[in-house]
This record gives structure tokens, sequence and C-alpha cells, in this order.
């Protein structure tokens, strides 16, 4: 049956006025949909059609006596479930995926003659799978960790993947050295800890030998590390690739994709604590975000680098571990995509779906980054041993929309029943059929860009990725004074988990005094270790001293506080006005408005009308917010200051930085918690408060507040 929500647009473009091929796109798109099973008005049945009578007794030689192998409805059902299960992916294991569509904002032919980039007014279906990487399938969302930022586009001429990450560079330069970054920081062998997290010997042992690693380890030590919300995501393809026009001009790209909901993270302590009270944190919040109707946007753009320029920078395009600083190489905005629906189904579309960098379309090449060329073949390899069998390509999830008749047969899990009598080419018997297409400016087959190479084969690491420590730096120089204090205590907290002390000290003295002595002294201290000498690597430094786009102070998106939390506290005798003068208010920008009672029995106003709560303070700890409201309502006011839950509440949103009004006699209440009224802790009720809340939600954090919230207990 089709899907009921037609939110999403999951047509391609109107049939008649293309090829054959492109005109059948709309018809694919619904058999793609027709898969989606609908099991209302139906009578439970075997797999093989036969109905059922009785789904609760297995067939018994008598009420009491042993079960009977003839039994075939009970040994189906049986099988089927000690079958469910299939490996889970060996990295970015933990992942959560919604539907959506790409638009572009116009044609870029120049840039590319991919097809959709071509019109706005063409829609593509996109798939798109958020993950961290160290955790298994049912970890904590909110760990420490790179996010997988993956994102499928369903185009007319075929998939093409993007497999980027919510950080622009990576650990290692070279495939060859990715199993053994991943062995060091997944569990360790022995003992299987920690899950999620690389505050651990051998991560840090590994890091510590590998100083190419050192850029992506700031990123990973940085706030980037801990997002607020998969919402609030930068994302990047990381590696340099081409983009190729119809007259075969490349351009190498750098992809980004940019959040319109702002580029923002949890504090660290938040972060450890919704690990434990909401696992699924982020999963739940885009789910809940899309099925609200809030879809999350984020705009697609690319640094363009013509081929003559591919030396001009003090860094070689092809080392995945550098950025192209966007002072240097503004990124040009191509088009939105907007995720606005969920998937009916984890297992069949989040869990099955298969990306792999090495699908593209004509109009988009791979550069030599050795990195990127090792991922090309990993992806389909790990596919065959997680989804049984090179057949993957047709699970409805992973299925292009464009058609892809070849020759290719049989094997596990074949669903396509091949008509023709030849599966070769050339052939005469089926006609010749399916045919190759020339490679064309427009709708031809895949050419690959003819760089010309004249080189030796050999194993060596090419002296243009030998500065390892130079964009560390800049990294480090562009935080604001804020975000250095999170990373050195992001360092002083991983490396005080560490059990050997060689190598903390290898880390503070021959990795961290590379990048910035006072940061190895500052982590040296918390660690106990003796202050560090300047390192003893000559750093070129980079051709900027700063880059104020990495800094997420500066990426506070577009949206305002659509879609943020608030919650609304209330106990018995609320001023059942106050409740709705917030709500109006507050909701009037777009925010989502949750009210939390006591317990989650309805409340009594202060005129005696029944309150529904959304849920109890309890149940929804303030971690879960950007912000908090406490109405007006004397008997209510003090009921919380007698409430040791919503004083924690409370004095915990506090030290979170988050913003905080009550109404105007609630300053009583903030008053005896003892915290002094700032630019985002404020009380009163008229349209001037209303405005300070919004502005200090907007800004996510009253960073000013630091300091004084040092003094409230965790
Ligand atoms: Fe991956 N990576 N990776 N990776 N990666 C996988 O493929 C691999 C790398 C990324 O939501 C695996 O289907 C190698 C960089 C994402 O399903 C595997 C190398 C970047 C996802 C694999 C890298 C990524 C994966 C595991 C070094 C950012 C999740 C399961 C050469 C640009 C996709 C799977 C999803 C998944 C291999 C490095 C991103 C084993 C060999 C760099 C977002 O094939």
């Amino acid at each position: 049956m089709p899907s009921k929500k037609t939110d999403a647009p999951r047509t391609s473009e109107a049939a008649g006025t293309q090829t054959p091929d492109r005109a059948n796109t709309n018809a694919k798109l619904q058999s793609l949909e027709d898969v989606r099973s609908d099991p209302t008005g139906q009578a439970l049945r075997t797999n093989q059609g036969v109905r059922i009578a009785d789904n609760q007794n297995t067939l018994k030689a008598g009420a009491r006596g042993p079960s009977l192998l003839e039994d075939f409805i009970m040994r189906e059902k049986i099988t089927h479930f000690d079958h469910e299960r299939i490996p889970e992916r060996i990295v970015h294991a933990r992942g959560t995926g919604a539907h959506g569509y790409f638009q572009s904002y116009g044609c870029h032919a120049e840039l590319s003659k991919a097809g959709f980039l071509q019109d706005p007014e063409k829609i593509t279906p996109v798939f798109v799978r958020f993950s961290t990487v160290q955790g298994p399938r049912g970890s904590g969302d909110t760990v420490r960790d790179v996010r997988g930022f993956a994102v499928k586009f369903y185009t007319d001429e075929g998939n093409f993947d993007l497999v980027g990450n919510n950080m622009p560079v990576f650990f290692i330069q070279d495939a060859i050295k990715f199993p053994d970054f991943v062995h060091a920081v997944k569990p360790e062998p022995h003992n299987e800890m920690p899950t999620g997290g690389s505050a651990h010997d051998t991560f840090w042992d590994f890091v510590s030998l590998v100083p190419e690693s050192a850029h992506m380890v700031m990123w990973a030590m940085s706030d980037r590390a801990i997002p607020r919300s998969l919402r609030m995501m930068e994302g990047f393809g990381i590696h340099t690739f081409r983009l190729i026009n119809a007259e075969g001009v490349a351009n190498f790209v750098k992809f980004h994709w940019k959040p319109r909901q702002g580029v923002h993270s949890l504090l660290w302590d938040e972060a450890q604590k919704l690990a434990g009270k909401d696992t699924d944190f982020q999963r739940r919040d885009l789910w809940e975000a899309i099925e609200t109707g809030d879809y999350p946007e984020w705009e697609l753009g690319v640094q363009i680098v013509p081929e003559a320029d591919e030396h001009k920078f003090d860094f070689d395009l092809l080392d995945p571990t550098k950025i192209i600083p966007e002072e240097l190489v503004p990124v040009t905005p191509l088009g939105k995509m907007v995720l606005n629906r969920n998937p009916d189904n984890f297992f069949a579309e989040t869990e099955q779906v298969a990306f792999c960098p090495g699908h593209i379309v004509p109009g988009i090449d791979f550069t030599n980054d050795p990195l990127l060329q090792g991922r090309l073949f990993s992806y389909t390899d790990t596919q065959i041993s997680r989804l049984g069998g090179p057949n993957f390509h047709q699970i409805p999830i992973n299925h292009p929309v464009a058609p892809n008749h070849n020759n290719q047969r049989d094997a596990m899990h074949q669903h396509v029943v091949h008509k023709g009598r030849a599966s070769y080419e050339p052939n005469s018997i089926d006609g010749g059929w399916p045919k190759e297409t020339p490679a064309g400016p427009q709708d031809g087959g895949f050419e690959s860009y003819q760089e010309r190479i004249d080189a030796h084969k050999i194993r060596e690491r090419s002296e243009s990725f030998a500065d390892h420590f130079s964009q560390a730096r800049l990294f480090f120089e562009s935080m604001s004074e804020t975000e250095q204090q999170h990373i050195v205590k992001a360092y002083s907290f991983e490396l005080g988990k560490v059990e050997r002390e060689h190598i903390r000290a290898r880390e503070v003295n021959e990795i961290l005094a590379n990048i910035d002595l006072q940061l190895a002294a500052a982590v040296a201290a918390n660690l106990g270790l003796p202050a560090p000498k300047a390192g003893t690597v000559k750093v070129k430094g980079s051709q900027l001293k700063q880059s104020p786009a990495l800094s997420q102070m500066n990426h506070l998106g577009d949206v305002g506080i659509k879609g943020r939390k608030i919650a609304v506290l209330v106990a018995d005798g609320v001023d059942g006005g106050s409740v709705d003068h917030w709500r109006k208010a507050l909701e009037a920008h777009s925010a989502r408005i949750l009210v939390l009672g006591p317990t989650s029995a309805p409340v009594k106003t202060a005129d005696g009308q029944m309150l529904a709560v959304d849920a109890s303070m309890e149940g929804m700890p303030s971690v879960m917010f950007d912000g908090v409201v406490v109405p007006g309502g004397k008997k209510a006011l003090d009921a919380l200051a007698a409430s040791g839950l919503a004083k924690h509440f409370l004095l915990e949103a506090y030290k979170h930085l988050k913003a905080i009004a009550s109404a105007a006699e609630g300053k009583s209440l903030i008053d005896g918690l003892g915290l002094k009224m700032d630019k985002g802790l404020l009380a009163g009720d008229d349209q001037k408060a209303v405005d300070a809340f919004v502005k200090a939600v907007e800004g996510h954090r009253v960073w000013e507040r630091e300091a004084a919230a040092e003094a409230i207990p965790a």
C-alpha cells in the first residue's frame, strides 16, 4: 500500500518531456512506495498465505502433552524470529534516519551536468541517516563522538550518496590505517569497555602515536562532538571531489551542509546525564520535530577550487585531515534539503539503508584522496556481509528510482525475475539489450574524469601531507574563550580516564605542545603532569590567524527559537492565565511548549480549572529542554519553592546556562535559590520579558553566566 503520509514529495518530474528512462521515474517511485505493507483489515496468515486460526497455542499431544514437530505454523514463526538480527555496522552502528527532498536553488550547469542540480522546480527524494561512530546499535545518543551525516539522493540518473560526517576532517590520511584506528577507538578488546566513547587507553595510545590525527582529535574534543540535536549540526563531505560540467570542465569541490537551525551543542554535564535519562535523546528529537511538522532544513553548498588553483594552498587538497578555510574559499550555496517524513519501519529503512561514497552520477567524480579511494572499496564490501549478498541494491530503501537493467544475475536474495534470454553483452538474442549509452553532455553514460597520471607505483605518503599541526592550531585559535575552555576540559576528562601515564604524557608533550603550549599546559596541570616544554616540531602555521567560520558561536541559524523545547513548570494553584500567556507568546515563535507538573496528574489552577500536564518534572528533566518558564500563582510558586524536584530542575537549568523566565511574582522563588538575575534569568510577564527570554533562547546559552554557574552543584 502507498504510504499514508503524503508530505514528502516523492514525485520526481513531469513525465512526457523526458527520455523514456526518465518518464519511468514516477512509476518507479510509486512502485517503491508499494512495498509498504499495511495490515489494516487483513487476516493473520503464514508466510505462505495460509489463514491462522490460533496464534496462542502450539500444536500439542494433549493439553498438557509435548509439542508436535508437525506444527508448521509455530516452526515458521520461531525460525523467522531466530534470524531477525543482522550484523550491525562495524562503525556507525547507532543511527537514525529520515526521508526528505533536495531542491536546487537554480541551474548550476556551469559547475556540474548532474541532473538534480539543473532545475529549481525539480524535487529529488533523499534519505538521510545520522549516526555515532564508536558505540553499538543500542548505545547512547549523546556520547562524545563524531556524527555520521549520510545522504542518499535518489536522482533520475542513479543514486548519489554523500556519505559525510559533522566534522570536516578525519583521523587518518590513508585508508590502510582505518582498521587500526577503528580497533583503537572501539571498546577495549579484553573487557569491551567503554561503550560509546573514546575516553580509554587504546584510543589515546593510537592518536598520540599518530600525529596526523591531531586536527581531527581537536574537533572531537570540541563541542562539535556533543551536538544539541542532529538538526543542529553542519555536515561535510570531507574529501575533495570533482564537479564536471557538460563541456568536461572540472572544478575541485568540498561539500557542506549548513543547518538553518544553527550549530549548537550540549554541555558535557548535560550530555552525560542525557545518556542515562534518555538514551534516545537525539533520535527522539529528530522524530518529534518531523512528526510535529517542524521540518529541519539544510543548505547544500560547495567550496569551489578551479583545477588551475590546485597547488595554491599551504596544504594539499587531497589530504583529508585539512579544511579549506571558508575565509579563503567561501561556500557557494547550491540548494536546500528538507527532512519531512519519518520512516515507517526502522529495520527496513534505517537499518538496511546501504551508503557508499562510490555511488555517484555523471557530473560528479572522485579525486585521489587516499582515504576516499579506500572507502570506494570498503562500503560495498561491508554490505555483502551485513545485508547478506550482492543484491542489497534491490532492498527498497536502496533501490534507485532510475532503471537499473544490466546482465548481473542470481546471487543470494535475488528479487528480480529477469525476462531476457541473454544475460551477456553483446548479444543478438535479445536485440542487444540492455545497451551502453555513449558518454555525452546530458543523459550520457558515466565517464570518469580523464586525469593524467604519470607516476611510479609506490607505497609512500606525499610530502605535502606532512604538516599535522598548523590547522589543529588554527582550529584552537579560532574558538571563543568558552569553546577553548571546553576543549581543555574535554582533553582533561578523556586523558583522565587513561590508565597508563606514559600515554597521557605523550599526548600532552608530543601532540598538544605542538599545537598550543597553553592548551598543553592547562591539560597537564589538570592531569598532575609536569608543565610541558615547547613542542619540538617546527609548525609552519596557517595562512590565516583565525577562521571565524569554525566557531559555533558564529552559527546561530536563521529560524529563531522554532522547534526549541520550553518547559513550563506548574503545580496546584498556578495562574492559568499566566500559563496561556506564555504558551501563546512562545508558540507565536513556533517553540515547543511542554507543561510539567510535580507528577503526571493534571493540576488545579488558581481559579479551579483542571490543567493537563505533558509530563512530570522527573519524567522530563531540565536536560531535555532549551529554556524554562515559571508562570504566576502564589500557591503554585510556594509549592515549587518547597519541592526538591522543582528546585533541582531550576538550578540545573541555570547551571546549564539556559534561559529561565518567571512571572514577576516568581522572583522570590529565584531569590530563594540564591540565583542572581542576568540576561537570561528574568522575572516579568510583559512583552519585554517575553522578548528577552526569546532572545536568550535564540542565543542558545547564557554564556556570561558560566563563572556564576560553576558554583552550582551538578
Ligand atoms: Fe566510513 N564506513 N569509512 N567514513 N562511514 C562505514 O560502511 C570506512 C570515513 C561514514 O549511515 C561502513 O555501511 C573506511 C570517513 C558514515 O550507514 C564501512 C574509511 C567518513 C558511515 C566504512 C572510512 C565516513 C560510514 C560501516 C577510511 C566521513 C555510516 C558500515 C578509508 C567522510 C553510513 C557501512 C550509514 C560507514 C568504511 C572513513 C563516514 C565499514 C574504510 C572519512 C557516515 O564500510
